[in-house]
């Protein structure tokens, strides 16, 4: 095993035991909602993870330790410091790691956690992806990069209009990346199910998920599946409503000149705002259900 790596022991023994295991990432705490629903909202993903019948991995640095599974004071000791947490993608680990620092784990880095540890499927809100202007900003999200070297079964709400959606399936296709829709031909777009763009194959049922994944890792695939699950109806914003929040803040995003890690964090906190709070209520419930659906997937695999 990893010598950096820490795996909980209710995590270590379920998966020894063969029970599903669903890895869960921290930015989302740290950087992607305010304190305290941010708390609130990764202990009840845990509690659905685990009346769904699987075990939870909350993924983080804690003290240069890579961890899988953390204890519920972790959770919120990273809620709680927020921004102060370094976000940590795969260029940070190093130093982090070797500082005995704390982070906070993206997409990439739970999912190279995820890996380390044997855990196969990973419950998220939403990726990263190919930001709009990378043309000439190159802002690429290191998560497509990583969905394309590492086997972990990745479940989100798709991908918010933050980013160019065009240019983000462009990209996973070129790394070999499979994009299903569950229950949908169209990429859903976050807060919204419907983004207007096609994703590779649909797929209605987590047996199905399981066993494509499952062909994917017996061919010897180096690279991971990007399984994106519609906002349940009643918890979906309206278009018109999300589309001026979005477009506002990637104004003020723009002229304030901020870029790089701190854009992702900035657009989602000034969308919160501009909704008056709805985009968090939504945020929360789709993360939900994609934490529901990868129980269930997780479930199916270990049949497998
Ligand atoms: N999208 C969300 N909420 C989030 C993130 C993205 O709706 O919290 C976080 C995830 O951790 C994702 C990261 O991996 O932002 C991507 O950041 P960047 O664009 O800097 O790669
Ligand atoms: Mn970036």
């Amino acid at each position: 095993m990893n010598k950096y790596l820490d795996i909980a022991p209710e995590v270590q023994k379920a998966l020894s035991e063969n029970r599903p295991v669903v890895a869960l990432e921290s930015t989302i705490i740290s950087h992607g909602m305010p304190y305290p629903q941010n708390v609130e909202t990764a202990l009840n993903v845990e509690r659905i993870i685990r009346e769904a019948g699987a075990v939870p991995a909350t993924c983080a640095i804690i003290g240069g330790r890579l961890k899988a599974g953390l204890s519920e004071a972790e959770i919120e000791h990273l809620g709680k410091k927020g921004y102060d947490v370094p976000k940590a993608s795969r260029r940070d680990l190093p130093v982090l790691v070797a500082r005995g620092s704390d982070g906070a784990t993206t997409v990439t880095t739970t999912m190279m956690i995820a890996a380390m540890a044997g855990i196969k499927v990973f419950a998220t809100g939403g990726i990263g992806g190919v930001h709009r202007g990378a043309e000439t900003t190159m802002d690429i999200s290191a998560d497509l990069e990583e969905l394309g070297q590492t086997p972990v079964m990745v479940i989100c709400a798709g991908a918010k209009s933050i980013l160019d959606l065009g240019l983000t399936l462009e990209y996973l296709e070129t790394k070999g990346v499979p994009v299903i829709g569950f229950g949908t031909e169209e990429l859903p777009a976050f807060y919204t199910r419907h983004s207007g763009f096609g994703v590779d194959y649909r797929i209605d049922t987590p047996e199905e998920l399981a066993a494509a994944f499952k062909a994917q890792r017996d061919m010897g695939y180096k690279g991971g599946m990007l399984v994106t699950n519609p906002i349940p109806e009643e918890y979906s914003m309206d278009k018109a409503t999300i589309d001026a929040a979005i477009e506002k803040a990637l104004g003020e995003c723009r002229a304030q000149g901020i870029h790089g890690k701190q854009t992702t964090p900035f657009l989602l906190a000034r969308i919160k705002d501009i909704t008056g709070g709805d985009s968090l209520a939504s945020n929360i419930q789709l993360v939900y259900n994609n934490a529901r659906l990868a129980a269930k997937t997780a479930t199916e695999l270990c049949k497998l």
